[in-house]
């Protein structure tokens, strides 16, 4: 043990003891050089034969331990610090193989130094039985020899290296990480994204780099809102047309496109590879005119008034045919292929502003989803709007903007998952000068985004009725997705830190903790926004859309 690990624990009658691991109730000092503590502690130490003077963390290595994004549970630095060399060699057991190969590729990635694996090394992976730590905790120590994560699983393992990236920080030609313990485990179980891939296609690069993106931040849904008036954007092998000419457009004319389904099979692998399950949407039964324009038969007032491709913005205007036993054929193939194509358990039914659907029908819909659905042995998800119908335990009701629906939702057994309009949809504007987005539920700044709790925003919805949060961005004016990056960053990160950390969070604390985040999504070549309310750390400018 070296000195820089040493900690004291205050005990009810005013001694100190010395301790070599960390229990409840104490507390970690950090001697200054010379101090009369550090003098103490090194006479302590030396009589015990421990000593050995470390060099002390830099400055901005204390940030970095102490400015993780999303925060963790506990987190509680020490005095020294661990350097990466050429000699660093990482240890794991067989079974996290993969994740091993995944931290080397992040250390050289980010340092250049390229550490070797095998036994007794430095850096150690390693799974546990402490359940204390849930499916997803997990704990980071670090003290001037040895780094070690620990968790139950890979998704810990995983999140436990995302924040090792957060600490290793470039110190004179070296790389450092503060001494420190970290334990962490995230608050809810559903932390998502979503993107829109309707009203402007994004490609398969597009969304494995914003699959890149959001696990960083220890999101792990990605709901891609698959279908809508302006696209079909995936292949569907028994009605071939939905995709081949309900892809054919988007937004604004041109492009357009569909993934084919091997495509969107190695969009769903690579975002389980980083613990990111895939949530597809097919929007029912409004928000249809692309597939009414593939199938005309579909539609109501019958083929020969068929649509046509449809460039516009406007919402709510289409509706599937309930007198047509066609519609739940097409339903039910499209649920069918699209349950085959995802391991998740869940199926997105769309469900929101059905404008022109009559109630009645709506309700009945909605009900026949369910069912077909949950044939598929899947958990049904819906816009708020399905609280209408008969939901039941097997379904989630996706919240934007109605209490009531929440509460109705609830009171029939369903969960609620929390994307409040006002907070969270990030195709909001910052303020009324942001470029890209819209300004129809509000403008969102990026403390409006950070600075709300789950559990007192509906009255009468408490933690035991939300199943996470999640953070849409819908897709009308975003060109390309260097727009997008504008519109999440910096309010995805904040929303991720809402989702995940337990525990107490303040504006206050975290605009300091995301002012010196600026660097970081600037080397990771993210167009964000510099919101005025935050100081940042660096000056870098952001890259031109
Ligand atoms: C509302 S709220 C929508 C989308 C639009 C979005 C634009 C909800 C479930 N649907 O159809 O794209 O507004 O901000």
């Amino acid at each position: 043990m070296e000195l820089t690990e040493l900690l004291i624990e205050r005990t009810k009658s005013g001694k100190n003891i010395l301790l070599n691991s960390r229990p409840k109730n104490s507390v970690m000092l950090n001697p200054q050089p010379n101090s009369k503590l550090y003098c103490y502690l090194l006479a302590m130490a030396v009589t015990a034969g421990l000593a050995s003077c470390m060099p002390k963390p830099s400055v901005d290595a204390i940030n970095s331990f102490d400015g993780v994004i999303p925060k963790p549970a506990s987190s509680v630095r020490g005095d020294g610090v661990f350097t990466f060399t050429g000699s660093t060699v990482i240890s794991a057991p067989p079974e996290l193989d993969r994740l091993s190969t995944e931290l080397s590729r992040v250390i050289a990635g980010k340092t250049g130094i390229i550490p070797g694996k095998g036994d007794a090394g430095q850096v150690s992976l390693s799974l546990t039985d402490d359940s204390s730590l849930g499916a997803e905790g997990y704990k980071l120590s670090v003290t001037p020899k040895n780094i070690a994560i620990e968790a139950t699983g890979e998704a810990g393992i995983f999140y436990g290296i995302q924040t090792l990236r957060q600490l290793l920080t470039p110190n004179r030609g070296e790389w450092e990480v503060a001494v420190g313990r970290i334990e962490d485990m995230p608050n809810y179980e559903w932390r998502g994204a979503m993107i829109d891939v309707a009203r402007h296609f994004f490609s398969v690069e597009d969304l494995k780099r914003y699959i890149d993106l959001i696990s960083f931040y220890k999101l792990n849904r990605l709901h891609l809102h698959l279908s809508d008036d302006q696209g079909w954007r995936i292949e569907i092998k028994s009605w071939p047309k939905l995709a081949e000419i309900g892809g054919k457009t988007q937004v604004g004319g041109g492009g357009g496109g569909f993934y084919t389904q091997e495509q969107y099979k190695d969009i769903v692998a690579y975002a389980e590879a980083r613990y990111v399950m895939v949530v597809p949407e097919i929007d029912l039964p409004g928000h249809i005119n692309a597939a009414l324009t593939a199938y005309p038969e579909l539609y109501c007032k019958g083929v020969g008034n068929a649509p046509a491709l449809y460039e516009g913005t406007e919402v709510g205007f289409s509706t599937l045919c309930l007198k047509k036993e066609l519609t739940f054929k097409f339903v039910t193939d499209v649920m069918h292929e699209l349950a085959m194509l995802t391991p998740g358990p869940y199926l997105h039914i769309g469900g929101d502003e059905a404008h022109v659907t009559p109630k009645p029908d709506y309700i009945e819909f909605i009900n026949r989803f369910r069912k077909i659905v949950q044939a598929e042995g899947k958990v049904m998800v819906g816009w708020e709007e399905i609280a209408q119908a008969d939901v039941d335990a097997g379904v989630i009701a996706q919240h934007w903007h109605s209490a009531e629906y929440a509460t109705a939702a609830v009171a029939k057994g369903a969960k609620v998952l929390l994307s409040p309009s006002t907070k969270v949809y990030l195709d909001m504007k910052y303020d009324s000068t942001t470029e890209r987005g819209y300004d129809w539920a509000a403008l969102i700044e990026v403390d409006d985004a950070y600075d709300w709790n789950p559990e007192s925003l509906v009255p009468g919805l408490s933690k035991d009725g939300i199943v996470g949060v999640e953070a849409p961005i819908w897709g009308e004016t975003l060109r390309h997705f260097k727009d997008a990056e504008y519109l999440l960053f910096p309010r995805l990160p904040g929303i991720a830190e809402v989702a995940w950390t337990t525990g107490d969070r303040s504006w206050d604390e975290y605009r300091v903790r995301l002012g010196r985040h600026g660097k970081t999504m600037t080397e990771m070549g993210i167009n964000w926004y510099r919101s005025p309310l935050v100081e940042w750390a660096a000056d870098e400018e952001t890259v031109a859309p």
